[in-house]
């Protein structure tokens, strides 16, 4: 695998970034700053990162109700991200998204999505556009294990099969899907086969280990990008919180995230294999965690200070004038 000591690191802070940001929110959202529901991602960093490395802003990402994580790893300005949950005028998006709506069109970032399924058709929308422009750009969706059962999502992959856009599906299946196992609400239990089935292939990724998923985006980029058409990437993972903030979890074993926390976390993983293969001394590593907690750190204190929006920044950005 082709992987720069310089791109190792970058993938690192960018995971780092990810479990900071969510493992504040999730301590901060206790205080009452933070309206509306909010699905924090912590433990899956690897899938959106080993993914996004491989795309630049001409690429398209869209994501779903559990958002954060796909917008920090495709770039989008974690400061602006922190004032847009706290629901400020000068977040990303103004402070009227908040923590399920994030966007950012400049980072090729065309936002989270509270529709379960609601991803894919949009992406395969960008991946004709895509086409089409012949910019050379792919448009990926990122999908849970229960939106891979939604209509929408099986239409999307038919259409992007007919029309071979350059698409790619991510699935992302940590076990549940809301308070639903895995094992009881996809029928056939196998995304994989499901999806094949479409017609494209499925890249196959151990959604634990930034860098079986960066090997597997490696893959699907190459063909896609070459004009062979949509693929997926099938990846088993966990999340660290529950479903929402607030949620009991008394759906899971009583020492299930302990377990999963010592043993499945992909931020411990990178460590290990890295300084055991004496790529990145361990030094390195300390040094990013360090600054990663001071840029979390300011992104709080900024968006804690920063103004709310006023009763007249309801009545913009309502309609698009085209
Ligand atoms: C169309 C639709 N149906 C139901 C819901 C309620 N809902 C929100 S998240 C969720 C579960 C999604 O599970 P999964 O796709 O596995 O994503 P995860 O939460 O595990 O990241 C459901 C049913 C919704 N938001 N949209
Ligand atoms: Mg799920």
């Amino acid at each position: 695998m082709q992987i720069s000591r310089e791109q190792m690191l970058r993938a690192y802070r960018q995971m780092v970034t990810i479990r900071e940001f969510e493992e504040r929110i999730h301590v901060d959202i206790q205080r009452g700053g933070i309206a509306g529901f909010t699905h924090l991602y912590a433990g899956q960093e690897a899938v959106a990162v080993g993914v996004c490395e491989h795309l630049t802003d001409t690429d398209t990402i869209i994501s779903t109700h559990r958002g954060h994580g796909h917008c920090i790893a495709k770039g989008c300005d974690v400061i602006g991200m922190m004032k847009e949950i706290y629901g400020r005028q000068d977040g990303l998006c103004k402070g009227k998204g908040g923590s399920m709506h994030i966007a950012d069109l400049d980072r090729g970032m065309l936002g989270a999505n509270g529709i379960v399924g609601g991803g894919p058709p949009i992406a395969v929308g960008a991946a004709i556009s895509a086409k089409v422009l012949k910019t050379g750009g792919v448009a990926v969706s990122f999908s849970g294990d229960g939106a891979s059962n939604q209509g929408t999502v099986f239409e999307a992959m038919n259409m992007a099969v007919v029309l071979k856009v350059p698409k790619i599906f991510v699935f992302e299946n940590n076990g549940y899907s809301e308070h639903t196992g895995f094992s009881y609400a996809v029928g056939s239990k196998d995304i994989v086969r499901r999806t094949e089935g479409f017609g494209m292939p499925v890249f196959k990724a151990d959604g634990y280990d930034f860098f079986s998923v960066y090997e597997a985006m490696r893959q699907a980029t190459e063909l896609s990008r070459q004009g062979g058409g949509p693929c997926a990437i099938y990846a088993e993972c966990t999340r660290f919180f529950g479903h929402f903030e607030g949620d009991p979890q008394l759906y899971r074993a009583k020492d299930e995230v302990a377990r999963l926390r010592a043993e499945n976390d992909s931020l411990k993983i990178f460590r290990q294999r890295v300084t055991e293969a004496n790529l990145l001394p361990g030094g390195d590593l300390d040094q990013v965690e360090g600054e990663v907690r001071d840029l979390i750190d300011r992104a709080v204190r900024e968006a804690v200070a920063a103004p709310a929006p006023t009763a007249a920044d309801v009545l913009t950005d309502v309609y698009i004038s085209y």
